[in-house]
């Protein structure tokens, strides 16, 4: 899988605001989730376990370091599980797969690992559910997403994908009694509920999702930048372009006061030119980000000048998930059920 390059800056951050109070606001929670550390994990086990090469179906985690790194150690991205060499192992990535992929891996003899998030597995269910149930699924998220594509092939003809407030407006539906909204988990929940006022508006009958879609962690996250960004002249997002929750985290930090706000995949597109006049930097970063990205924008600010780092800090989070099921037994056949955690890791 291709790993796109951007242009990066030569020199190193120079401190030019002058004398002045100049700090960073550090965002916490940030960075790797439960279902993000499992899934990394998953491929570095099947790795250990099975030998080199293993593969994987679309890229982990959205994040370029992360997807290099697994590349070093022996992983193969592809697009789809007919890459694969019949009998080999895949591994399915964290934001799910549809059934239709689980039965082409099978089709093809492939040796799967789910990966899935369960807080994504936990969506599917309840699509089964109420399309079983005769329900139009008004699923709330951005069509292409891998995750929108999974959930959504859990029950194609009774999805129907709404990707923005205003799309809500114009979707049309067989029956305004029997309507149920879902969502993509990584999204962002002022925007998700805007949405959803506005299809209530068409529709008053339109259900609720059993319990909320949009993750602890992405809103975690959302919480945390909001704080930070009421007082912060640029807010710095450490995250991919692909990565969904990571992307939201910059719109709402502008949304919520940040003068500016700017995602970089790496501390060296933090261009100089954002750094004028700034006082205050606040810092976060997405749900598929090692903590040592965000340790190498620190570095780079406190060159700059910007060595008073406070935590701002909104939530704590504990959750942990076992391994995926296939990687439970080790190599001597001894269970291995130990959960596994939302750490920050290189
Ligand atoms: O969904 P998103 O694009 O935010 O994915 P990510 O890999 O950046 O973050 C973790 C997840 C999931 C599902
Ligand atoms: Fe799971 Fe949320 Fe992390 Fe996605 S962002 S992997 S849904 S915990």
């Amino acid at each position: 899988m291709p790993v796109p390059r951007v242009p990066r800056r030569r020199e190193p951050l120079q401190d030019i605001a002058g004398p002045g109070r100049k700090r960073v606001l550090l965002a916490s929670p940030r960075g790797y989730c439960a279902g993000v550390d499992r899934a990394v994990i998953a491929v570095e086990k099947a790795l250990e376990r099975f030998g080199a090469p293993v593969y994987v179906r679309k890229q982990i985690v959205h994040n370029i370091h992360v997807v290099t790194e697994l590349e070093k150690q022996g992983a193969i991205f592809v697009e789809e599980v007919d890459e694969v060499p019949e009998g080999a192992h895949v591994v399915f990535s964290a934001h799910g797969v549809s059934p239709a992929v689980v039965n082409a891996a099978s089709d093809r003899g492939l040796r799967a690992i789910d990966a899935t998030c369960p807080l994504v597995t936990k969506v599917h269910r309840e699509a089964v559910r109420f399309a079983r149930d005769d329900f139009e699924i008004l699923l709330i998220g951005h069509e292409g997403h891998e995750e929108v594509e999974g959930t959504a092939g859990e029950a194609p003809e009774h999805v129907t994908v709404v990707n923005s407030p205003d799309e809500a407006d114009t979707i049309e539906v067989r029956d305004p009694s029997k309507v149920v909204w879902l969502s993509q988990t990584t999204l962002s929940v002022d925007e998700t509920m805007e949405t959803v006022r506005r299809l209530r508006a068409r529709f008053p009958q339109l259900q609720d999702p059993p319990s909320d879609d949009i993750c602890y962690a992405t809103q975690n996250r959302q919480v945390a930048i909001k704080k930070v960004a009421k007082d912060a002249d640029l807010v710095i997002v450490v995250g991919s372009a692909n990565s969904s929750n990571s992307v939201r985290l910059v719109e709402v930090a502008l949304e919520h006061g940040a003068k500016a706000a700017y995602r970089v995949d790496y501390a060296d597109e933090v261009e100089q030119a954002w750094l004028e006049g700034v006082e205050t930097v606040g810092v976060t970063s997405g749900a598929s980000v090692p903590e040592v990205l965000v340790q190498q924008v620190l570095d780079d600010l406190a060159a700059a000048g910007y060595r008073d780092v406070e935590q701002v800090r909104t939530a704590e989070e504990d959750l942990m998930f076992s391994l995926p099921k296939e990687l439970r037994q080790d190599a001597a056949g001894k269970r291995d059920d130990r959960a596994l955690g939302g750490r920050s890791r290189s």
